[in-house]
């Protein structure tokens, strides 16, 4: 692999790592000094899960024989020395093929048998599954062994025509795609439907993602490598060859898999070594290359820029050989570099706003909390200090005020109850439209209209009006939540007027990230209803499985979306509770307090000093809590830098203790 693209990936992953250790710091820190509370704790390990998780998709996608697995071999495998994934003339790859690692696992190839097809279960079902598959170890050592085990995903079996139907390889309505029926009248399928390949190779560990895939206009290309594997990946590299130029059915491809998501996709134009000519010059070539990548650019619509010319197998047998002067004249190295400068940015700024949102969330959380503590040291203080040369007869006085406060404070409990009460009555009503139940109930009745209309022939349009339903429903949600926010604002504001509360509301959740991820999923989906997949899915198998497919993408948006909403309710609620205990537990310091005093008057010297430490070593924990933060985001700032170290900040510890514990 080039270096760029390695690099570049390599500072992005350990940029990831040290943006994970200065989160684990500023954890630790929150949590040995006991200012992070369960929502704040929560918070924190979701944004260390999504900075450990993320992965980079990046799908190779083709007609078949364009070199997709001979540019995978060349950009990934050939520090093997050779060939790894098989890569032949004619039909090669027969399943989607993703390479990945997980460290959980052993090196191994796992297999999906073509037969899950008939129960209808989704590939994202199925993955969680593992005796769906067959699994064999790698050996990862010995390069032939390897190239071998890999060899599994070409297979293919012949079953009868009635078999490929159920299989979805076989269509009566487009005769002119199917498969050759061979004299004994059985048809060639592929084997398995979906080959994962846990390898450790190092971009692989940094949490890249590759997917190859057969040949995609083949009839019965599995829907879920079209609707979900392909539309989520990040990059995508689209292939054609240079020896055939843009074919109807390259284009088919394009149109069809490739229409949406401009920014990531790059072309490349393949087997530029098969132009080589003895009767022309090298110029002339070069030439030729120049004008067919312009003619590449304009048939697809995209920059020429976006287009690649190379030669995967000359960049394979360079690298193999060890020949640079061979790699550069591949081309492939202009490829890398594009990769790595535009799709690792972009992650990038993803990660680092998701790092600095949380961030900023976290720290508002903290210091509203702790200078709500230092608040009430400060009221107890002045009551202290304003006792300073008074009466055993005044103290008592005193202490019986507190006893009356107490007791009128308290009356809040009552209020407090019929507010919970309404709250979690209005946050159930705002959840119902987002239950799973809900989302099964609308996609049934989608079916139930595709099912009721000709040929399928109504299916986008029941698909689209579903959508609108489901658009609706989550407009309700916002509806409701923006309601609950306005009663908890006037409740609040009564409470904190009335018994000295500092309530305070957050911004309530914002639905239209999820209207967004909805209308995705339409724009996808619509492209696949059109007239050919219609027909397609006029096959009952595979109507269920765009069903739980369509399920499974949508359910992640309305669990997503219900899961804010009840998170937002639960740390605005937890709000109410914690300042209850605070108030509480401040009314008995101030007896507590009070009665020493009143036995020793020395006393009252030594409970001054000791609140006014309290609130100094408060003070230390936020300004240290502060610069934590302020590391975390300047090193999200930073972004990926080489050597990957952390910034250097002088960051002397300041106080170790915890406040609660200084005041037990
Ligand atoms: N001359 C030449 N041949 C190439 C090049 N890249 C790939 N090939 C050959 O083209 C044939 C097809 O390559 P594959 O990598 O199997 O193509 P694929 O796109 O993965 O095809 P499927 O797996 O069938 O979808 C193989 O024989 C490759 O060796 C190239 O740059 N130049
Ligand atoms: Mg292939």
């Amino acid at each position: 692999m080039t270096p760029s693209f390695a690099i570049s990936l390599d500072a992005l992953s350990g940029w990831r790592t040290t943006l994970g250790r200065r989160l684990d710091e500023v954890s630790r820190y929150l949590a040995d000094h006991e200012m992070a509370d369960a929502q704040a704790a929560a918070q924190m390990a979701a944004l260390r899960d999504r900075l450990g998780n993320e992965k980079l998709v990046v799908a190779f996608v083709a007609e078949f024989s364009r070199g997709k697995s001979e540019l995978i071999n060349a950009i990934f495998f050939a520090d093997t020395g050779r060939r790894v994934l098989p890569a032949t003339p004619g039909r090669t790859t027969m399943c989607p093929v993703e390479l990945a690692w997980d460290a959980e696992e052993s090196a191994a190839l796992m297999l999906l048998p073509i037969e899950t097809r008939l129960e209808g279960h989704s590939l994202a079902e199925l993955r969680g599954q593992r005796r769906a598959w067959t699994i064999r170890p790698l050996q990862i050592s010995d390069p032939e062994r390897l190239a071998e085990s890999l060899q599994e995903v070409t297979r293919t079996k012949f079953v009868s025509q009635e078999q490929a139907r159920e299989l979805g390889f076989w269509s009566d309505e487009t005769p002119d795609d199917n498969p050759p029926v061979d004299d004994r009248g059985f048809v060639e399928v592929p084997a398995w439907r979906h080959a994962l390949i846990n390898y450790p190779h190092p971009l692989l560990k940094q949490g890249l993602v590759v997917l190859d895939t057969p040949g995609l206009n083949a009839i019965g290309a599995e829907p879920e490598l079209t609707l979900s594997l392909l539309p989520s990946a990040h990059a995508t590299v689209f292939i054609l060859g240079a020896d055939t130029g843009v074919t109807k059915s390259d284009l088919g491809v394009w149109r069809d898999h490739l229409g949406t998501h401009a920014l990531s996709r790059f072309v490349v134009l393949n087997k530029i070594d098969a132009l080589a000519d003895p009767l022309s010059s090298a110029e002339q070539v070069d030439a030729q290359i120049t004008s067919q990548c312009a003619e590449t650019a304009r048939t697809l619509g995209v920059g020429v820029e976006r287009v690649f010319p190379l030669s995967a197998r000359q960049a394979l047998a360079a690298r193999v050989d060890g020949d640079d002067k061979l790699l550069l004249q591949s081309r492939l190295p202009a490829l890398e570099a594009a990769l790595g400068s535009q799709l690792l940015p972009q992650r990038r700024q993803v990660l680092e706003q998701v790092v600095t949102d949380g961030a900023q969330q976290l720290e508002t959380h903290v210091s509203r909390r702790l200078g709500d503590q230092r608040r009430q040291l400060a009221e107890q203080m002045f009551e202290l200090r304003g006792l300073r040369g008074k009466s055993g007869g005044k103290l008592r006085l005193m202490i019986e005020r507190i006893d009356v406060e107490t007791a009128e404070f308290e009356q809040c409990t009552v209020r407090l109850q019929a507010l919970r009460v309404v709250h979690s009555r209005m946050l159930k009503d705002a959840l119902v439209g987002l239950s799973s139940d809900r989302l099964r109930e609308e996609v049934a009745e989608m079916q139930t209209h595709m099912s009721a209309s000709l040929l399928n022939l109504g299916a986008r349009k029941a698909f689209v009006a579903l959508c609108t339903r489901l658009r609706k429903l989550l407009d309700e949600a916002q509806k409701r939540s923006n309601e609950i926010r306005d009663m908890l604002g006037a409740s609040f504001s009564k409470l904190n007027g009335e018994f000295g509360f500092s309530l305070a509301m957050t911004k309530s959740p914002d639905m239209a990230r999820f209207i967004t991820e909805l209308g995705e999923i339409e724009t996808g989906y619509t492209q696949y209803l059109g007239l050919t997949q219609a027909l397609r899915l006029s096959q009952p198998k595979f109507m269920e499985q765009f069903r739980r497919m369509l399920v499974s993408k949508l359910r992640v948006v309305f669990e997503n979306a219900s899961a804010e909403l009840e998170l937002w309710n639960k740390s605005t609620s937890s709000q109410v509770d914690s300042q209850l205990r605070e108030r509480r537990r401040n009314f008995r310091r101030r007896r507590e307090s009070l009665e020493r005093v009143q036995t020793a008057a020395s006393d009252l010297e030594i409970r001054i000093a000791e609140l006014e430490g309290q609130d100094e070593r408060l003070q230390g924990f936020l300004r240290r809590a502060k610069q934590l933060f302020d590391a975390l985001r300047e090193q999200a700032r930073a972004g990926p830098v080489a050597g990957n170290d952390l910034i250097s900040l002088h960051m002397p510890v300041e106080i170790e203790n915890a406040p609660q514990r200084a005041q037990a």
